[in-house]
């Protein structure tokens, strides 16, 4: 029996490395630790996207909701930009004990982007006094949809393979979200300024990519030294 679940646990294992990245993950304490700061912006002056109507669930949800396909800032700015090194085969180790949340709060899944670590758990609340359908279109990970009255205040989740996960309520269909699954602890979204940091990464030249929502995607190279700020400034262009 034993020997059995030794072989079964080899399989499982090279089904989820088949599934995800190309490069296995080696987590380890990190002796030299460079950071790469940066700021995210567009390129020319894309039109903000309009609220949109509430027309059901008014009392919870309101009469309209903040459209937040592309939330823009100071100097062309974007929010919500995913950051993550694509190459990196070594360095601090994902923390796959993490309880990360992800809440449904007045009809918004709060935040828009989120990461959880592969492996580690995703508590998708219910804040709100109505059932809201948590409905994932993933395509490396198991597909969720499952609705969520207040009586299940919480639905745990966990995701095997690195992917960005379009999810959305098909009750509410103004709300979605994006679940960024992490293979590696090197992935930042940006804020209100368009900033990210990514802390503890060992020297070394990395392929990052940038991706929104909106404006797609690029990819940059990187080169972090032993304990000093790699700088960066993108351009998304849609
Ligand atoms: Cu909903």
């Amino acid at each position: 029996m034993r020997t059995w679940l030794v072989v079964l646990g080899g399989v499982g294992l090279l089904i989820s490395a088949a599934a995800g990245s190309s490069l296995a993950y080696e987590g380890a304490a990190v002796a030299e630790k460079g950071r790469v700061s940066g700021i995210v912006k567009a390129a020319g002056k894309p039109p903000a996207p309009k609220p949109i109507e509430v027309n059901k669930d008014q009392a919870t949800c309101g009469k309209s909701q903040p459209a937040e396909s592309l939330i823009l800032g100071a100097g062309n700015s974007v929010k919500n930009a995913v950051i993550r090194l694509t190459n990196i085969s070594k360095g601090k180790p994902l923390d796959t004990a993490a309880k990360v949340m992800l809440d449904q709060a007045k009809c918004r899944f709060v935040p828009h982007v989120v990461i959880v670590p592969v492996g580690a758990t995703l508590e998708i609340k219910n804040s709100d006094p109505i059932t809201h359908n948590v409905h994932t279109f993933s395509i490396e990970n198991d597909p969720i949809n499952k609705a969520q009255p207040k009586t299940v205040p919480i639905i745990p989740t966990k995701f095997t393979a690195p992917e960005i996960v379009k999810t959305q309520c098909d009750i509410h269909k103004w709300m979605g979200t994006w679940i960024v699954a992490a293979d590696h602890p090197y992935y930042a979204v940006t804020d209100d300024k368009g900033q990210f940091k990514l802390a503890d990464v060992p020297p070394g030249t990395y392929q990052m990519e940038i991706w929104h929502e909106t404006l797609g995607k690029m990819t940059k190279e990187v080169t972090v030294k032993a304990n000093a700020e790699a700088s960066v400034s993108v351009e998304l262009k849609k």
